[in-house]
């Protein structure tokens, strides 16, 4: 989620009384930091506590303005944050630069305080719409929980991490028993209800703020469990398990119960360069089959044995 207080400004400039200049005409609707020289910006727009918007100063002795917005455009952490120069230089062909290096608008001094709340009020807009966006197109229309796009990009940034940290990754694939059924004898909308409150009963069986539940597709949802193991995992999936059938959502065509259930699929591993996360994905699809046919409302748990034989391939 997108907070408030994600929206900062860094006003950089190597002459402090410049700096402090900007920040008063700022501070009243937004909070400002200062750095003072090309080195201290880089720091703190790499740091986790990132500006939103920098006031990049041109001119400055060790890296220059120009210096600093082509690093932070290159790198994938910082390339989001908006840049506005403020320069005493006034020629095009420095506008030019500064443009093309990706900064979205150019302020010369003396900086006119209507001129530069106006427009960093404009660019901030602007920045909260376009995150607004992109928070959007990572949320699935019908449950609202996160879609299949989210958890491809969580699954490879946890499995990144796992490998990084040496920390184990679960995932438990879950799927709506006889849904079909649900469908053909109660109706779609009845259907979409049961999933909407499926979802929602779902994620809120979810703990930690890392942990990720998605819709993989269909009647079928994903939870992503960063350090988990499978012991961990398992817990979660009954969890899981029981919240949906605590729903008690009435399913008389079901051959399993005479309420709604799920099954559910779970594996753990910590990753590894010989391993890819798709693997572990395969891994819980396959043990939530295996529940599938050993009679659905339970839970597939994958062994180590099983891990091992996804070096070959299924
Ligand atoms: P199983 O227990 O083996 O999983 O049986 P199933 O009937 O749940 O599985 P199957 O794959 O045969 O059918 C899935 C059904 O889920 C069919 C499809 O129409 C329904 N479905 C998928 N997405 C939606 C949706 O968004 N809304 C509704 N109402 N139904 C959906
Ligand atoms: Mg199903």
């Amino acid at each position: 989620m997108i907070k408030e207080k994600d929206y900062g400004i860094l006003v950089v400039d190597d002459e402090p009384t410049n700096a402090r200049l900007l920040t008063c005409m700022l501070r009243d609707h937004y909070a400002v930091r200062e750095a003072y020289s090309g080195a201290e910006a880089l720091q703190i727009a790499r740091s986790d506590d990132k500006p939103a918007l920098i006031l990049l100063d041109v001119m400055m002795p060790d890296i220059d303005g120009f210096e600093v917005c082509r690093q932070l455009k290159a790198e994938n952490e910082t390339k989001d944050i908006t840049v506005i120069f403020v320069t005493t230089l006034s020629e095009s062909a420095a506008e030019e630069i500064g443009l093309n290096l990706g900064a979205v608008d150019y302020l010369t001094k003396p900086v006119r305080m209507p001129i530069l709340r106006a427009r960093v009020r404009n660019h901030m807009n602007l920045r909260k719409q376009a995150d607004m966006l992109e928070a959007l197109s990572y949320i699935d229309g019908l449950t609202h929980v996160y879609n299949r796009r989210r958890f491809d990009a969580a699954l490879l940034a946890e499995w990144q991490r796992g490998r990084r940290l040496s920390r184990p990754l679960a995932i438990v694939m879950i799927d709506f028993d006889h849904f079909k059924a649900l469908n053909d004898h109660y109706g779609h909308g009845t259907g979409d209800a049961c999933l909407q409150q499926g979802a929602t009963a779902l994620a809120a069986s979810l703990r930690r703020p890392t942990d990720l539940l998605a819709r993989y597709g269909g009647e079928e949802f994903v939870a992503l469990l960063p350090d988990t193991d499978l012991v961990g995992a398992c817990v979660m999936a009954e969890t899981m398990r029981q919240a949906i059938k605590a729903l008690r959502l009435r399913h008389e065509y079901s051959p399993t119960a005479s309420h709604v259930t799920i099954s559910l699929g779970v594996a753990s591993m910590t990753p590894t360069a010989a391993c890819e996360a798709q693997h572990l994905l395969q891994l819980a699809d396959r043990v939530l089959n295996q529940a599938k046919s050993e009679g659905r409302d339970r839970i597939g748990v994958a062994r180590l044995d099983d891990a091992i034989d996804m070096s070959w391939p299924i």
